[in-house]
């Protein structure tokens, strides 16, 4: 059995930890929250043992091999560090820390601890987004072209909304490129094979005042009217990205959390010399491809239809749809494997995944500091 602690029980600890439980050779020993509360209510929700507020309890205990990081990005380069020079294995929430050199520290550290690293970029591992990569990979849509996409939610258009990625203190020094953009740019290049050369950032704060409520509120929770003080927001709200990848070919994202009735939504189209191919996180299962000379196709998520390598991540058979929870134990399937050292020839995120991520934020936000292109470090 594979120990595990997790720390933080906010919005995305429990989709970790249902992920979890749904493992077998896994078990979850310890949770913590700063918040005794919400770290009982997933010990008894997930029925695990023990639970507390100081995640030192896991990072010396011994019996713990992997340390899940689902604290907001604030605490993500201490605990992880912490728990890397402890020995443990480190599976973190994006960003993989506040600055690319703490993100630099700790690729360099997880290698000199040889631990197996993991960071959850989940939009990968829908069966058609893995099927997309395979196609694009085995040549099927010849060059890649040109590709575009957006991430957009609404769950920050209203000024009492609130969360602390808007505060540079918790988020670092962005919100949305960081929270969202890492999603799609790892899709990008998950997909496509390339990495992105340089790019063109025009950010914006659209709602420059907000109401921070006294309380504590977590991700997607509608605030309301409560006690609350009136605070200039620091951070984006919204996101425009030109940009090249290594081949040349060109591409744009936009990200905002201020678009009414957009939840989740977020897509990515490729264009290829030989066909087309896009998806839509609101029809996840579902990969259309674009062609010039016969008639456009629809590919449900199929076990039987899709790439032999694609196949062990569409577990169901073909007409019941797998969703968002499903993403995430994909992803943790790959990642354990690797900690059993099972499977080797995987293409995982992992934590150099997450500082390529915050090499492209990094050269976003001194491009739109400088108003001009910026190269991505290599
Ligand atoms: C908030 O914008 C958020 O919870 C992201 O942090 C997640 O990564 C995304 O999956 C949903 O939205």
């Amino acid at each position: 059995m594979i120990k595990v602690g997790l720390i933080g029980t906010g919005y995305i600890g429990p989709i970790h930890l249902d992920a979890l439980s749904r493992l077998s050779g896994v078990k979850v020993k310890t949770i913590i929250d700063v918040n005794e509360k919400l770290a009982k209510q997933a010990a008894v929700r997930f029925n695990v043992d023990n639970y507390g507020t100081d995640y030192r309890d896991i990072i010396k205990d011994p019996e713990i091999d992997v340390v899940h990081n689902c604290t907001p990005n604030k605490y993500h380069f201490r605990i992880t560090k912490n728990a890397l020079e402890a020995g443990k294995n480190v599976l973190s929430e994006k960003p993989l820390a506040m600055t690319l050199k703490e993100a630099e520290e700790l690729v360099d550290l997880s290698e000199k601890k040889r631990a197996v690293t993991g960071i959850d970029f989940c939009y990968r591992y829908y069966p058609v987004v893995q099927e997309m990569a395979a196609r694009v990979k085995h040549g099927d849509a010849g060059t890649v072209r040109m590709v575009t996409g957006s991430y957009f939610q609404d769950w920050l258009s209203m000024e009492t909304d609130w969360s602390w990625r808007l505060l540079r203190s918790e988020s670092g020094e962005s919100n949305i490129t960081a929270d969202l953009g890492s999603h799609w740019f790892d899709l990008v290049r998950f997909i496509t094979g390339f990495k992105v050369k340089e790019v063109f950032g025009d950010l914006a704060t659209i709602i420059p005042v907000r109401k921070k409520p006294k309380k504590q509120v977590l991700a997607f929770e509608k605030v309301g009217k409560t006690e609350s003080e009136d605070i200039e927001v620091e951070l984006e709200d919204y996101s425009s990205v030109l940009f090249h990848l290594e081949n040349g070919a060109p591409g744009s994202f936009t990200a905002s959390q201020v678009c009414p009735g957009r939840k989740s939504d977020t897509g990515i189209e490729i264009y290829g010399s030989k066909c087309s191919y896009a998806w839509d996180h609101k029809e996840s299962n579902k990969l259309w491809i674009g062609h010039r000379e016969k008639p456009n196709e629809i590919l449900m998520e199929d076990p039987v239809l899709q790439d032999p390598s694609t196949i062990k991540y569409a577990t169901l058979p073909a007409g019941h749809p797998l969703g968002y929870r499903d993403a995430v134990l994909n992803l943790f399937r790959d990642y354990y494997s690797a900690v059993e050292g099972t499977e080797t020839d995987m293409e995982r995120p992992a934590f150099l995944t997450g500082y390529d991520e915050m090499k492209i934020l990094n050269a976003i936000l001194e491009s739109f500091r400088k108003s001009k292109w910026v190269e991505v470090d290599d």
